[in-house]
Formats: structure tokens, sequence, C-alpha cells
């Protein structure tokens, strides 16, 4: 049986139920499939209740444990808890797992990269055959985009309304050049600098009051040919500033990872029902606000964490106690790590109702594995943590920072003993 076979199958044994309770990640790929999950049970007259989250803990088990269970953007990492539990589940998620679960749609199992080629929202497309618009805002949620959509993505994209052409990769395109530049992470130096912004444009020749749209074809050169530069002379990779420019994809005149952005903004301030609202409806422009807001409190946290930032000798480290909210703590560690170009890993730290929040983030060039240092020092500070290579999480007991920093230092100096 192929993915699309599976696909079907997975549908059939959707429409048979007659309440569903979906558990979807709290990130765009999450709110992008839990939306066409709701169309489809509407569709069917299936009642059902929509809850996101971060990770499945033994609570959200025990609590949901004699419903049926439709997981979206989560579940292959914990198919032993679920099992153990008893649910009845169906999961559709593309993290990687090669664990068997009956009712589940896992790329993996078919040869597929759940990594690039479909997202989780994708998945509920194949189910459905129904929003590939939706599906693919998740995937460029997820950044699979990035080299341009492939594999399955692009099958999604000929039976969508979302329009592939090459252009500059920031979003902002309509809107006056300083402010397209000052938003875009994908040119640090800029990034939250208005005012340096406006600066780089006038000494580049270029009008600011203009946007990208509106340049023509010569002022684009120029324009590009001066961020390149200026970034090559700061050292930039080349992977990086290749970036700046590729395939960009839009939906009704909107960027899609403009559309995703604003999701998550929302999804990071809890406004869950709202972010699904808008996936619906295409109405992207109360999105703006909550960016608007988002913006601000990076650049704030962004501030704090810099006035708090201390330095070991093989790691850097900033506690912000409460004045960080929790939910966007790696975002900021990241930004401030790519900001600041720190050559050492960064551990940035906050306090939530559970205990110490913590996020490392470590330069690019480095050789280095956080997942297992973070999760080693978790552990030996009482709590767990774990992740990617080069950016992982933890949680941890009040009062054991101290040791958590010597131990994930230990750690450090042990896989990388030149640093
Ligand atoms: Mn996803």
């Amino acid at each position: 049986m192929g993915i699309v076979e599976k696909a079907e199958e997975i549908a059939g044994i959707i429409k048979k139920k007659r309440c569903i309770t979906i558990v979807a990640h709290a990130d765009a790929d999450g709110v992008a499939g839990a939306a066409i999950a709701k169309l489809f049970l509407e569709e069917n007259g299936i009642e059902h209740e929509i809850k996101f989250t971060n990770y499945i803990e033994e609570e959200l088990l025990n609590e949901f444990r004699s419903n049926d269970i439709l997981f979206v953007d989560l579940g292959n990492s914990s198919i032993d808890a679920i099992l153990h539990h008893g649910i009845n589940a169906i999961i559709v998620d593309h993290h990687f797992s090669k664990d068997f679960f009956p009712n589940s749609l896992n790329p993996f199992h078919y040869g597929i990269d759940g990594g690039e080629e479909i997202s989780a929202s994708g998945l509920m497309y194949l189910i459905t055959k129904k929003h590939a618009d939706i599906a693919l805002m998740g995937a460029a949620g997820d950044l699979q985009d990035r080299n341009g959509f492939r594999g399955l993505n692009k099958e999604i994209l000929k039976n969508s309304n979302v329009v592939e052409r090459n252009d500059i990769r920031l979003y902002g395109r309509n809107l006056p050049l300083p402010r397209m530049l000052s938003f875009s992470p994908l040119i640090p130096p800029f990034f939250k600098n208005f005012g340096m912004s406006v600066r780089f444009l006038k000494n580049a020749g270029i009008d600011t009051k203009k946007s990208w749209n509106e340049l023509d074809r010569e002022e684009k050169k120029a324009l590009l040919s001066s961020i390149v530069k200026m970034m090559a002379k700061l050292g930039y990779e080349k992977n990086d500033i290749m970036q700046i420019y590729g395939k960009v994809y839009e939906l009704n005149g909107y960027d899609l990872r403009e559309i995703a952005a604003g999701i998550n903004s929302m999804v990071k301030y809890g406004k869950y029902e709202e972010a699904i609202h808008a996936c619906i409806n295409g109405d992207y422009n109360k999105m703006e606000k909550f960016m608007i807001a988002h913006r601000k409190n990076i650049k704030d946290g962004i501030k704090i964490a810099r006035e708090n930032l201390n330095e070991r000798s093989k790691i850097k480290y900033f506690i912000a106690g409460k004045k960080i909210k929790d939910t966007i703590l790696g975002t900021i560690t990241g930004m401030l790590l790519e900001g600041e170009r720190i050559e050492k890993p960064l551990v940035g730290m906050v306090e939530n109702g559970n205990g110490i929040k913590i996020s490392v983030r470590a330069p690019k060039n480095m050789k280095i594995n956080l997942s297992v240092a973070i999760a080693r020092a978790a552990i030996a500070a009482g709590g767990n943590g774990g992740g990617h290579r080069m950016a992982a999480g933890a949680m941890i007991p009040k009062g054991n920072v101290e040791e958590f920093l010597k131990f994930f230092e230990a750690e450090i100096a042990n896989q990388s003993p030149s640093l």
C-alpha cells in the first residue's frame, strides 16, 4: 500500500467516528492541519473539539484516555505512551519515526522524507483531498519551501491557488522598503533596525518611499546586489546569502511565510481559535496586530537578554526570570546568538509555572550536539531535555540553575575540547 491508499484508509476510519478530539501541535503547521481536520469533520457531521499542545504529556493522555483522538503534527515520538494508555488514536504526523502504529499516516514508512517533502497539514490534505492552500501554508511554516517545494508538496502545489515564482524572499514586498528590510530575519544586520535600513537604502541611491514591488528591474538588481555585498562583507556564509533570492509562494497576494509567521504569532499568545479562523477564512488582516505585538515582544526580549548576558569559559548565558515569555525564549536565544555573532553555545533561561525553562542554541559552524549535552545536563539538574543538534531545550526545577550550567558546560567541554 502506498501513502495515498493509506490516506484513503485513514479517511474511512475517521468518517466512521461520532466524536473526535483533535490534539494538534501548537505551531503554524499544527494549526493548518487542525483547520483542515475541522473542515473535514464538519463536512461529515462528526462532533469535535480541538486542543493544542507543544508535547504529549502524561496528563494529556490521562485526560483523553476514553476519547477518540486525532493527533496532528505530533504523536510519532509518543507511540509507546499512546499504546500504553490504550488510547483510540489516529496519528497524522511527519516527524521522524519508524515506530509502527496501525492507524497512522507516517511519510517515513513510505520512504518519503517528512522533514522536507510533506508537512502534517499536507498529510491532512492527502486524507481529505481538500484545502491545498492551507496545507502549503503549514508546510511553509515548517520551512519546507526553503529550497522550493519538492515531492508531495509539489503535487499539492499543482492543486492549489498558490503562485510560485522567483523573487526576493523577504515578506512585505508591498510595504515601504525600510519596513521590508527591517522585518526580515534573513538579513540580521537590518533586523529590527529601521534606521539602519533607511541609511542603507539612501546610500544605495534607492527611494525609501517605494516598495520592492514598485521598483523597476534595474533598481531591484541594484538593491539585491547591495544586500549581497553587505552580507558578504560582514562574513555571512554563501548559503545564508543565497537564501535572499529564490522561490517565493503567494496566496492572494500574501507571502505564504508571512501568513505562517502571523499564525505562529497568534499561537504564541494562545489565540488558537482566531488562528484556525484566519486559516479557514483567509482573513489575514487580523494577523497584523499579533505580528506587531510579537515583534515588539521579541525586540524587548532581545534587549533584556542582552542586558543579562553572562559568560563562562565554554558558554554564554542569560537568566531573564519572568521578564521574557517562555513561548518566545527559543526565538530570542537564537536571534541574540545570530545578532551578536556569539561564538559559543548560548543558554537562555526563564522562569514559568513549572520551573526553569531553558533554550540553547549553537553557532552554525560549531561541531556539537546540543541535544545530547542538554539531555545529560538537565537530568543531572533534576529535569529533562532534548531537541536537535544546534537547537535544544530543557525544563529543570527552580534553584538548580547553577548545577545545570556546571554540567552543561562540562558536556560542551567534553564534546568540543578545543573551544
Ligand atoms: Mn509540522
